[in-house]
């Protein structure tokens, strides 16, 4: 029995709203896939984030409506549950779910255990922060299968123990007995073994999506033997992916470090993405800019920011790395409202419907929080 799993797709997603970055997604995806038809898995397994956005574009639906006639036509199952980017908050069929439907692929985000060629699959689909006491209550019901029978359990959240402030739960409230736990949410690809043996492993992104900052990084999907004692993870990284790079350059460097890498860049498959840092004394912004412009011509894309020596960092520097503004946001929040629940709430779910103008969407979400809080206190 052997499975591939993946996660976070984000179908639909066009990182610097650049067409061919929405196309660099679909050649991940369909790299996943045709990998699943050469090695003849029994089943593919999607963690959720199929879609980038709820509503997803014709194009999206129809990659993922291809993918699924390929796999069919080689007897491969796609099992999925839905991440929060599927998943509307007004009332709607999410978008994955039509191909549930149509037979195409089956849902598996409800907690009922599925059998399929002797493996047993349950999921949850994702359940955002303010509903985690319901989690764990649903968790508290799941059962591996009985019969000593190979199973997985497949959710969307994160796991205090992988990433250490944005997590609905920790290991200790995944029900023990799973061989293995296909776990969707965290773009970055880790495995863990769980003290009560089973694996736990986020595949990760399959290509970076807007939220993620230009770096070099290796993503992929894996390949999960069940045949064994234990669960066999191999990461398979995916080949067509584009580059993206991120240097620091010495001002009076420059020129000599755009020969330097303009061979190594015609060498790759795609246009690379650059961020560079430029660093320097009386820099002149626009001769830099001529400098660079040299760039247009092998990357797809690239940004820049200066550093003035002695007048310490400008304005718009570029970090080295992700700057964590979302934990100051929330530290504040914490500290306006006195509540880390309520804190949560407002940055991760209101915040978010807010600043897409989802008025809608922000009072239905108040409402229902409203109404659970007082079932909580009944
Ligand atoms: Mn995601």
């Amino acid at each position: 029995m052997q499975i591939l799993h993946l996660s976070d797709t984000h179908l639909g997603c066009m990182q610097f709203n650049l067409r061919e970055r929405e196309d660099d997604v679909y050649d991940a995806f369909n790299e996943a896939v045709e990998t699943a038809i050469r090695d003849k898995v029994d089943a593919v397994v999607h963690s959720g984030d199929i879609f980038h956005v709820p509503k997803p574009s014709g194009t999206a639906m129809l990659k993922l409506g291809e993918a699924l006639k390929r796999l069919s036509e080689h007897n491969i199952r796609f099992f999925f549950t839905l991440g929060e980017h599927d998943i509307s908050r007004v009332r709607d069929t999410p978008a994955p779910y039509v191909f549930h439907r149509l037979g195409m692929a089956t849902y598996i985000g409800d907690g009922k255990p599925y059998t399929y060629r002797g493996l047993t699959l349950v999921g949850l689909h994702k359940h955002r922060r303010g509903e985690g006491e319901q989690l764990r209550e649903r968790l508290r019901g799941i059962t591996p299968s009985p019969s000593g029978a190979r199973s997985i359990l497949v959710l969307h959240q994160g796991l205090g123990e992988f990433h250490p402030y944005a997590y609905e739960l920790v290991m200790d409230d995944l029900p023990a007995g799973f061989d293995y736990y296909a776990m969707g949410h965290l773009h970055d690809h880790a495995v863990k073994q769980h003290s009560n043996g089973g694996i736990v492993c986020y595949p990760g992104s399959i290509d970076p999506t807007p939220g993620e900052s230009i770096r070099e990084f290796r993503k992929g999907f894996c390949m999960v033997d069940l045949s064994g004692d234990e669960a066999n993870v191999e990461f398979i990284q995916v080949q067509s992916t584009r580059k993206q790079l991120r240097y620091t350059v010495e001002y009076d460097e420059l020129d000599g470090f755009i020969k330097d890498i303009e061979p190594r860049i015609r060498g790759l498959q795609k246009k690379p993405i650059l961020a560079l840092k430029v660093r320097g004394r009386s820099l002149d912004g626009a001769s830099v800019a001529r400098t660079l412009s040299r760039l247009n011509d092998i990357c797809l894309y690239y940004i820049w920011e200066t550093e003035e020596y002695g007048r310490g960092v400008d304005a718009g520097r570029v970090y080295d790395s992700r700057p964590d503004v979302d934990r100051e946001l929330l530290g504040l929040a914490i500290k306006a409202l006195g509540d880390e629940d309520a804190a949560r709430f407002a940055i991760d779910e209101l915040l978010e419907l807010l600043n897409s103008n989802d008025t809608d969407g922000a009072v239905d979400l108040v409402w229902r929080r409203f109404e659970d809080m007082i079932k909580q206190r009944q």
